[in-house]
């Protein structure tokens, strides 16, 4: 991350619990919670009990035994990184930390992300490398820790900051050739980095019979909009990424390094955008969450805690967001210990939990699809304001067709000024091989941004239709797409035709 925040599949070895053994598997298994059960007391505990991993970054003079109480994932926040263990050539050097922190997860029954093969800073003597070089340095980083690394950064913080929604310029974006000059990388003459790294991990992996799924990693892409309501450029770039290259890649890591910075503000959104990104098929990881406590206009302990309730509630309502993972133990410790962004004070083995501990706790107690926290305070002066609670319309607005063809149904969530639709439309009695769905947006109402749909006209009578991976969809099945806009969408009665 650069200066400007901040300135500031066999199973593995590993034995887990069951839930989060099924989630190394690859089939995610939510587990409804028994409100009358006894609450768990470790964010382990709870988080395995909902169907998620709740982990921490680590290094390992900080292995304390807070790490294997509280966390049943570890993310080497340093010692995997290329400056690290990487040689000129692509080889392995000094890689006694990594094997340290791998060994105590394994002892400790937690899942390991590897952090991270690809990425412009901290490459040490990979700087400048070719693509080759960066392959051999993929294969051998792969293939030392095997299916002990559950999950692999592959592609770290590829994007521009300043939400321009560009690829960085820097090294190693400075291989990519855009061969027809469209503006993307995606087309057969170009070559992209991004693509390159994850064709040759997803080759080891896949020749050593490994289970460690493969992951983009990125930070202000965690909501559907940024501050003022302007669309998040940088999200839709690496949806974009994880939609053209979806054979290869995983899982996503949203970082949440959430502070005052415009584009890294928590927002109302940030639900809608985890539930898009795994709509494409990939688990969601919440990967590096701090959260300054100045999002909290300085009341320094409850603001804070009701941020990280808001950010653990949008990760447990969707399935698919199957982990969190906070960016080291306690305040003092970590990258940006001024901003007081962690569950824990205190230092060196001695640990006192925050009321943002308590509240991450409760909130993963009550397990999956529960209602968001309904006294959350606004989160500082950079969110959209929500003067009105969201309002969840009720879904059939078009009586389903049972026989042929196919319906569809919007679920709208809405606040002054904006809102965020889910339309899932549905395959009738037969199969279809194309879809499109036409709806009239109320005067005033405007469209800013549109996901897993082809998309004509902003306001009035608009259309969308099927995108390349969504149009065939089996008798009974349903697929989704999404849209935000500006205005009120109230009353929205979207009519289905298959083709
Ligand atoms: O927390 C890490 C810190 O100790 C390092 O000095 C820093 C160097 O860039 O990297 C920090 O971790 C970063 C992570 O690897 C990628 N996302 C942003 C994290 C915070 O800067």
């Amino acid at each position: 991350m650069n200066g400007s925040l901040r300135q500031r599949k066999k199973v593995t070895r590993i034995a887990l619990p069951t839930a989060v053994l099924l989630l190394v598997s690859g089939a995610v298994t939510v587990q409804s919670i028994d409100p009358a059960a006894a609450a768990e007391t470790t964010l382990r505990a709870a988080a395995a009990k909902a169907g998620l991993f709740f982990g921490v970054a680590a290094s390992p003079n900080r292995l304390y035994p807070i790490v294997g109480q509280e966390f049943n994932q570890l993310t080497p926040e340093n010692d995997m990184k290329p400056d690290r263990i990487a040689t000129s050539s692509g080889g392995l050097q000094n890689t006694g930390g990594a094997d340290t922190l791998v060994n105590h997860a394994q002892s400790n029954n937690m899942l390991v992300r590897g952090h991270t093969l690809v990425w412009h800073s901290q490459a040490g003597a990979l700087q400048g490398a070719s693509q080759a070089t960066l392959n051999t340095f993929i294969g051998n980083a792969i293939n030392r820790w095997g299916s002990r690394i559950a999950y692999w950064d592959v592609v770290n913080e590829a994007l521009e900051d300043n939400n321009t929604g560009r690829r960085r310029t820097q090294w190693p974006h400075t291989m990519n050739r855009d061969a027809n000059g469209d503006g993307d990388f995606f087309d057969a003459g170009d070559t992209d980095v991004i693509r390159d790294s994850f064709i040759r991990a997803k080759q080891v992996v896949q020749a050593g019979g490994l289970t460690t799924k493969l992951c983009i990693n990125d930070y202000d892409v965690e909501g559907l909009t940024v501050q003022g309501g302007t669309q998040n450029r940088k999200a839709n770039a690496l949806y974009d990424i994880v939609r053209n290259y979806r054979q290869y890649i995983d899982c996503v890591g949203f970082q949440g390094h959430f502070n005052d910075n415009p584009n890294s503000i928590i927002t109302n959104d940030l639900q809608a955008n985890i539930q898009r990104f795994a709509d494409l098929g990939v688990e969601v990881h919440l990967s590096e969450v701090d959260i300054d406590d100045d999002l909290s206009n300085n009341d320094i302990g409850a603001g804070q805690a009701e941020n990280y309730r808001k950010v653990v509630r949008a990760c447990l309502n969707v399935t698919k967001c199957t982990g969190i993972t906070v960016w080291g133990i306690s305040d003092s410790e970590s990258w940006r210990s001024s901003e007081r962004g962690l569950l824990f004070t205190g230092g060196n083995g001695s640990y006192q939990k925050k009321a943002a501990y308590h509240a991450v706790l409760d909130e993963l107690n009550k397990g999956r699809n529960s209602t968001p926290p309904p006294t959350t305070p606004p989160v500082g002066p950079t969110t959209l304001p929500p003067t009105t609670p969201p309002v969840t319309s009720a879904p059939p607005t078009t009586p389903p067709n049972p026989t042929t063809g196919c319906s569809a149904t919007v679920s709208l969530n809405s606040w002054t000024g904006g809102f965020v639709a889910t339309v899932r439309v549905t395959a009738g009695t037969s199969p279809i091989n194309g879809w499109s769905v036409q709806l009239t947006l109320p005067p005033g109402a405007t469209l800013t941004n549109v996901w897993s749909a082809n998309r004509s006209g902003t306001s009035g009578t608009v259309q969308f239709s099927n995108v390349s991976y969504n149009g065939s969809v089996n008798a009974g099945q349903y697929t989704e797409f999404g849209f935000q806009g500006t205005g009120a969408a109230t009353g929205l009665t979207p009519v289905c035709t298959a083709s």
